[in-house]
């Protein structure tokens, strides 16, 4: 697997925040850790392309948001947020050689934290980042592929990922305040601890799952469930209110 990532930016202090108050981020600390989730991705089997940043795009560690990756192809977006929007160039340079692109245009948008893919079914958040024409486009693009497309609400959160995500091809974790869950009919969900509401952004790699360590009861649940789980210090990018996902885009070879 291809694990690509991008560097912290020395501008991340001035990210986008749109559910938490802006807290003082230590932008060294941010890049340790950083490093630490790229050390944790390379153990779970990943080779890492890191892409270089600058400070004109304090956000662009979240990799997540610029693009959606398939087998059959990449979906570059165009993310909700307009700040973010030079991010894409690079990342769809990264992903030229893997995949064949395709691109959400305007007045599409899409970031690619609010689509969950799971087997064939892509589920899609209608967010404060995502509209429906940006759906409508990811769905006439990935239906000739065989994918089933639905857009759903979320709320209280940034990013539908935020709310939920694929811990293996049959069961999601959960934070059900902020997604409804009857649309997930035929999926096992395990429900975050209550306690810890960002905890269903999980990171699966094959067999193993990345959580945040500020979760520790959500991935004791998970460990209960069976699975390997590896923990990762983000207090730094959850500050830029960025999950395990948001910082990599993980790809088969
Ligand atoms: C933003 O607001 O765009 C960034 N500060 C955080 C993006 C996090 N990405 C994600 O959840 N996929």
């Amino acid at each position: 697997m291809i694990a690509i990532t991008r560097e912290i930016s020395p501008s991340i202090v001035r990210c986008e925040l749109t559910h938490v108050a802006r807290a003082p981020i230590d932008v060294e600390l941010a890049r340790r850790q950083h490093e630490e989730y790229e050390r944790c991705l390379a153990s779970a089997g990943c080779t890492i392309r890191r892409l270089p940043s600058d400070a004109a795009m304090p956000d662009s560690v979240f990799v997540e948001d610029v693009a959606v990756v398939f087998d059959e192809l990449a979906l570059v977006t165009r993310p909700g947020a307009v700040s973010r929007r030079i991010e894409t160039p690079a990342v769809a340079d990264a992903l030229r050689s893997l995949r064949t692109l395709r691109y959400i245009e305007p007045p599409g948008t899409l970031d690619g934290g609010d689509a969950l893919v799971t087997g064939r079914r892509v589920f899609i958040g209608r967010s404060s980042r995502t509209n429906d024409a940006g759906i409508a486009q990811a769905r006439s693009i990935l239906e000739p592929f065989g994918y089933q497309v639905a857009g759903i609400d979320l709320t209280g959160c940034l990013h539908l990922k935020s709310a939920v995500t694929a811990i293996d091809d049959c069961r999601l974790v959960v934070n059900a305040d902020w997604v409804a869950v009857d649309v997930f009919e035929g999926f096992e969900l395990v429900a975050v601890d209550a306690s810890e509401p960002f905890a269903a952004n999980v990171l699966r790699i094959g067999e193993r799952l990345i959580c945040a360590e500020a979760h520790p009861r959500t991935a004791r649940r998970l460990e209960r469930c069976g699975f390997a789980v590896s923990t990762v210090d983000m207090s730094e990018t959850a500050k830029a209110e960025g999950g395990v996902t948001c910082c990599s885009l993980v790809l088969r070879d």
